[in-house]
Parts: C-alpha cells; sequence; structure tokens
C-alpha cells in the first residue's frame, strides 16, 4: 500500500478489501473448494431412505449452522456500528505526541459502534438506557480505542462493583423480565444502596437515556485520561463528542411505541443517513487540566461521578468525525469487533480512577469468551493498519504465518528482533507518576460526595426537562413493587432535591421526604438539551398526501425542506403514486398501516381529496399523536380540514397555510426548535 494512500484513501477501506466476498454469479462449492452438484435433497439410501453419514456437505453445511452464534456481548450487546474518518482541525503538539493528534493533514480511519446497555442483542433500541459510543481510530501507531458512553458520568466508583450493578440491571435471574429496561426491582434496590449511583441515575432519567437518533447525542470518554506531549510533559484530559446535529431526544411515550414499530429505528435512522450521503459528524473536544490544578476542584477528578463542568474547564474543539460508510456484513464487522480502553498508543495514557482500571483487565478477558480465544487481534476489524510483530504465537483460529524458529526475546539467532523501540522511536513509555500508599481496600474520602453534582444537574435543567425527569422516576419506581424500595429511593433523592422529591413521592405513593436538600444553587448551562444546537437538518417530516393536492404549494414545501436537509417522505392511504392538481406525482413510501407518526420528527398535512371518512380519521390520529408529542405540524389544502377534525387548533408549533401557501420558513423554523414544549394538551 503505497504512503499516499494511506494518508488520502482510507486506509482501513483497503486494508478490508481482499477479506470481502462477493458470492453473487458464483458457482457454490463446499469450504473445501469442491463444486456442489445438489444443494436441495441430503444424500439416502434410496428416495425414502435414512440419510447417509457421508453425505459430507450436508454434514458441513449443517455443522457451520450449528455453530453460527457465538456469545452476545455481556453488556452493549445491541449495537450498530459505522466507518468513518477522523480529521483534525489543528495540532495537539503542546499536549500530546499522539501522531494522530499532530497532523491536520493525515485523516485517521475510525470504526464508531453506538450501542444500548441492558438489552439483549435483539432488544429494542429506543429504551430508557446510557448508550455507548464506542471509536476505535485506525491510527499509524497502532489501534486507539475511545470506549465511552452518551453520558459523561458512571454509576459506581469502583470497577469491582460492576458485577454488582449489572446483575441488578439486567432482566431478574428468576423469570428474565423485564428485557432492556431498569424499571425494576432489583435495579432500584441496588441505587438505593448504592447512593455513589445518583449523579448518574439523574442522567438516566433524563431525556439524554432516550436520544432521538444515534447521530444527534453527545458521547464522552467518562474517565479523566492523560494526555503526555514529547517533553513528558502531561495534561489530565476528559474526551467529548459533539454531534453537528446538535443533541436531541425522544419523548418516553414516543421512545415507548417505537419500540414496538420499529425495533431497530436508531440502526435503521443511522444506515439511511449514511446510504443517503447525509453523513453523521461529532466534533472532537478535549477538556484539558494541568497536573498541578488536579485539587483545584470540590470534587476528585479521578471520581467517575463527577464531570468537570464545561463552564469550568471549557470543551476545546480540535477535530470532527465523519461517519461515511456502512459495514458490508454486521457479524464480522459490528459483532466482532473488540474494543478495550488499554488500546492506547504514545500521548495517551491512564489515569489512577478506579473504574477505569478495572476495565482495563475486563476488555481483553471478555473478547477471550466472546470471540473465542486470544487472535482476535487478527480479525479484519480488529486490525491495525501499521505492521505488527511480536512473540506471541498459536491459539484457536491463528492466521498469522509467522516464519523461522524464533519466537522468543531476547535472542541472538534473529539478531534480537523483533526489536523493542526507544521512546523517539515511537515505543510506548508508561507515564512516570509518582506512586506511593498501603495497601488497602478504601475509598477516598474526596469520593464521598454523592449528591452536589446530581444536584447541578438538576439545577441545570429547563422546566420541561425537570418535569421529563420526574416522570421517568415515577414510571421507574412505577413498576418496582417493593414499596420500601420506592421510599428508599425518594428518601436518597430528597439529597438531590426535596421538591423532585416530593413530586415523585406523591406520583409513587411514597411518604414525602421528611429530611434531605441540597445547599448547591449552582448551575452548568452546557448540560440542558435546551441550550444545543437547533437546526432542522436531520429531520424526517411524514407528509399526508391524497390525490388532487395542491402541487404548486406541496412542491414549494417539499423544496424548501429538502433545501434544509430534511427528509420527507409520503404517507397515503394505499403506495403507490398520488397525483397532485397539476400533474405531479408523489410516490406513497407508506400507508397509514405502516408508517406511524412516531416515526417521524413533524408532520405536514398536504391536503387532497381524501377518498373516504377513515382517511381522514387516520390522518387525525396522526397528527393528534404528533402533536401530543410537542412535534411540529404544519397543514395546506384540505389538510386544514384534517387537521381541524383532529381537534388541534392553532397554538405553537403549529403552521397554518393560507391562500395556498404555506408559510415555509415558520415550519422549517418549528422543525428546528425540533419539539414545542408550551403546547396545551387537545
Ligand atoms: Fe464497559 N464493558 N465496562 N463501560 N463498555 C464492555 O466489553 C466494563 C464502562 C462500554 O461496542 C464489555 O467487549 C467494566 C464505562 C462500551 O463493543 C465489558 C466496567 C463505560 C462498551 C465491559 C465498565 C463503558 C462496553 C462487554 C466498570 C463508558 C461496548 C463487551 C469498571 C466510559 C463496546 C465488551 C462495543 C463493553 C466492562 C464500565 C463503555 C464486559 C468492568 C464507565 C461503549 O468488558
Amino acid at each position: 500500500m503505497s504512503d499516499e494512500s494511506k494518508v488520502n484513501g482510507n486506509s482501513k477501506n483497503e486494508q478490508l478489501e481482499p477479506f470481502r466476498s462477493n458470492d453473487e454469479g458464483k458457482k457454490m462449492t463446499t469450504n473445501q473448494g469442491l463444486k456442489v452438484s445438489e444443494d436441495e435433497f441430503s444424500l439416502k439410501a434410496g428416495e425414502r431412505g435414512p440419510t447417509l453419514l457421508e453425505d459430507f456437505h450436508f454434514r458441513e453445511k449443517m455443522t457451520h449452522f450449528d455453530h453460527e452464534r457465538i456469545p452476545e456481548r455481556i453488556v452493549h450487546a445491541r449495537g450498530f456500528a459505522a466507518h468513518g474518518e477522523f480529521e483534525l482541525y489543528h495540532s495537539m503538539k503542546e499536549y500530546t505526541k499522539a501522531g494522530f493528534l499532530l497532523d491536520p493533514s493525515v485523516k485517521t480511519p475510525v470504526f464508531v459502534r453506538f450501542s444500548t446497555v441492558a438489552g439483549s442483542r435483539g432488544s429494542a433500541e429506543t429504551v430508557r438506557d446510557a448508550r455507548g459510543f464506542a471509536t476505535k481510530f485506525y491510527t499509524q501507531e497502532g489501534n486507539y480505542d475511545l470506549v465511552g458512553n452518551n453520558i459523561p458520568v458512571f454509576f459506581i466508583q469502583d470497577a469491582v462493583k460492576f458485577p454488582d450493578l449489572i446483575h441488578a440491571l439486567k432482566p431478574e435471574p428468576h423469570n428474565e423480565m423485564p428485557q432492556a429496561a431498569s424499571a425494576h426491582d432489583t435495579f432500584w434496590d441496588f441505587v438505593a444502596n448504592n447512593q455513589e449511583s445518583a449523579h448518574m441515575i439523574m442522567w438516566a432519567m433524563s431525556d439524554r437515556a432516550i436520544p432521538r437518533s444515534l447521530k444527534m447525542m453527545e458521547g464522552f470518554g467518562v474517565h479523566t485520561f492523560r494526555f503526555v506531549n514529547d517533553q513528558g510533559v502531561a495534561h489530565f484530559v476528559k474526551f467529548h463528542w459533539k454531534p453537528l446535529l446538535g443533541a436531541h431526544s425522544l419523548v418516553w411515550d414516543e421512545a415507548q411505541k417505537i419500540s414496538g414499530k420499529d425495533p431497530d429505528f436508531h440502526r435503521r435512522d443511522l444506515w439511511e443517513s449514511i446510504e443517503n450521503g447525509d453523513y453523521p459528524e461529532f466534533e472532537f473536544g478535549v477538556q484539558l487540566l494541568k497536573e498541578e490544578d488536579e485539587f483545584k476542584f470540590d470534587f476528585d477528578i479521578l471520581d467517575p461521578t463527577k464531570l468537570w463542568p464545561e463552564e469550568d474547564v471549557p470543551v476545546q474543539i480540535i477535530g470532527k468525525m465523519t461517519l461515511n460508510r456502512n459495514v458490508d456484513n454486521v457479524f464480522a464487522e459490528t459483532e466482532q469487533v473488540a474494543f478495550h480502553p488499554g488500546h492506547v498508543v504514545p500521548g495517551i495514557d491512564f489515569s489512577n480512577d478506579p473504574l477505569l482500571q478495572g476495565r482495563l483487565i475486563s476488555y481483553t478477558d471478555t473478547q477471550l469468551i466472546r470471540l473465542g480465544g486470544p487472535n482476535f487481534h487478527e480479525l479484519p476489524i480488529n486490525r491495525p493498519v501499521c505492521p505488527f510483530h511480536n512473540n506471541q504465537r498459536d491459539g484457536y483460529g491463528r492466521q498469522t504465518i509467522n516464519k523461522g524458529p524464533v519466537s522468543y526475546h531476547n535472542n541472538s539467532l534473529a539478531g534480537n528482533t523483533p526489536a523493542t523501540s526507544t521512546e523517539a522511536e515511537g515505543g510506548y513509555v508508561s507515564y512516570q507518576e509518582k506512586v506511593e500508599g498501603r495497601k488497602v481496600r478504601a475509598r477516598s474520602d474526596s469520593f464521598k460526595d454523592h449528591f452536589s453534582q446530581a444536584t447541578l444537574f438538576w439545577n441545570s435543567m429547563s422546566e420541561p426537562e425537570k418535569e421529563h425527569i420526574i416522570a421517568a422516576f415515577s414510571f421507574e419506581l412505577g413498576k418496582v413493587k417493593h414499596k420500601f424500595i420506592r421510599q428508599q429511593v425518594v428518601d436518597m433523592f430528597a439529597n438531590v432535591n426535596t421538591e423532585m422529591a416530593a413530586a415523585i413521592a406523591e406520583a409513587v405513593g411514597a411518604t414525602p421526604p421528611q429530611g434531605g436538600g441540597s445547599k448547591v444553587m449552582k448551575s452548568s448551562p452546557a448540560l440542558s438539551l435546551a441550550n444545543k444546537a437547533k437546526t432542522p437538518k436531520g429531520r424526517k417530516v411524514g407528509v399526508i398526501a391524497a390525490s388532487g393536492f395542491n402541487s404548486g404549494e406541496v412542491n414549494a414545501v417539499l423544496e424548501a425542506l429538502k433545501a434544509e436537509g430534511v427528509q420527507a417522505e409520503v404517507i397515503s392511504a394505499k403506495l403507490g403514486k398520488v397525483a397532485g392538481t397539476d400533474g405531479l406525482e408523489l410516490e406513497a413510501m407508506h400507508t397509514f398501516l405502516t408508517a406511524d407518526s412516531v416515526l417521524f420528527d413533524a408532520v405536514y398535512a398536504a391536503g387532497g381529496t381524501a377518498p373516504d371518512k377513515k382517511f381522514i380519521k387516520d390522518a387525525a390520529y396522526f397528527l393528534n399523536e404528533a402533536y401530543a408529542h410537542y412535534k411540529p405540524i404544519s397543514a395546506g389544502g384540505e389538510g386544514r380540514a384534517w387537521l381541524e377534525a383532529s381537534g388541534i387548533g392553532k397554538g405553537p408549533g403549529v403552521v397554518m397555510g393560507e391562500d395556498s401557501k404555506l408559510d415555509t420558513k415558520s415550519f422549517i423554523a418549528a422543525i428546528a426548535a425540533h419539539r414545542h414544549w408550551d403546547r396545551q394538551p387537545v
């Protein structure tokens, strides 16, 4: 591979090419390459006789099938991934010697896997949960994995508690219920008895835990890491991904309905965006702290239940990732990709965060069972794009044919190669942090404030966000059967905010909290989704149309939407062409049976001669539901009558056409706003 193609092309894509196989148009063979003459009938002793053991084709085919499944990930089993590229805006030489963060002219191939945490591999995607956001950078110095989440803090402070947390979160073992949900007794029992979870729970009960789209959520490295420059000077660093489409969420009722209407909602949305060339983009940000500022905060920067408020430590945007290629095969790539926070490159190092420290052992270990042995790094998706050589040998599925007799170090037979590299030659040298202490099983006192940042989060929310948090707690605890657990949780969250806890208590039949309260007055505007970028780009509008719609108006609206990067899909009584007044034809991709308002961000009732009353009833239902989910609605022509039939009048985010003209600007502004919380219920 030429150096030029490594830089200007996508070296990972090129590396994967020889592994791709296109079977179309080819002759069928066994795995040994033998042409197969018959694939419908097994070899039998007589047409009605028993199948013969010598039928090697049948045996091979069936045996392979019998072994098609591998264990799903213990957490983050349900995931979806895409390829892309990372480009740097400016050199970070001052802070790190990581090669991919030095030269803005170099594009680094990436592979990103998004996931839910709790659910099984086939579970619905719009459940209330944190989302995994794992990025593999295929750098010229080796793979760097940033294995983050869409929430910047975690439930626990020490990795030793991770199995307990996950046991409590997963379906209860005696009846394997509920699937992909935290709304059950064991989870909330864990929360009440492990109060360090308070901050993360606030995020999990907020709109962040039901993202509208994988391309519309932020990502966080969570832990404090280190950047180390070529002078050996270190800075503490936290990593951020900021979506260019802004961060947006579903509403809970909608999220639950989508789980039934389209359990693949998030992957479909990501897949289609990439297929349509609307490539998801995320800017890469870092918060940096000098080593000497380690103790300047009222929290411990090693505590993974704490974030660094962006107003105190600004996020510097240093690059951008674009996801521009879907996988060819989900199993080969998405399922077999193996992430590990310990896959680092020179210039990136760890901190003593006890959660991070524990992760460093868990990830390789889990791949060994999941991918069946120690050679998972040889799978095409996991191979670094730079050469790799060492004395590791053999094991299940070994593909590399290492030549020569030497597989040990030191040696003379091979001139003591593969040779180690000095730091100047790019060898990884751990940051020489001075460490001393007694061997203890203990939590530092600096880790003991579990509530201040939970209150900071609450204080930072807009009113609608606060209402959603209370509703989410009320739902989750409402599913908890043990009254005393509900009470314990209410009492625990009184430490975050007493009014919030009282409102939850009221909803779940608990006694209002007696004590509690917080002195924290501070807020961090960066934490509220209400303050995120608003753009109509990337949204999807459902266009309800019947034959005879006003072509001029509808065309103008569709053109305006397209110009803003908004996707429009037509819904009608049946699939196929829908003709407008002057011959404009639209293709109905959906009917009221196959589509639902929950699958769209906005609705445009375009009008036309409704074939029957059922059409008007279906349209009204569609509009009503969209309205209830605070979505922008516009109506032109007969669409206005449908809107009236649904009982929706004028109001926030409702744009009515007049005299065959719809104010497209207002509609697009309403789409950009996404939700219109100030609406009164119909
Ligand atoms: Fe993970 N985590 N985790 N985790 N995690 C896994 O590794 C683990 C934690 C995260 O798309 C597993 O390959 C421990 C925090 C993502 O393939 C496993 C602890 C964060 C993914 C594991 C944590 C994450 C995983 C399961 C506490 C955000 C999916 C399968 C010490 C910063 C990666 C696998 C993918 C997956 C262990 C906590 C993110 C078992 C022990 C905090 C995005 O190794």
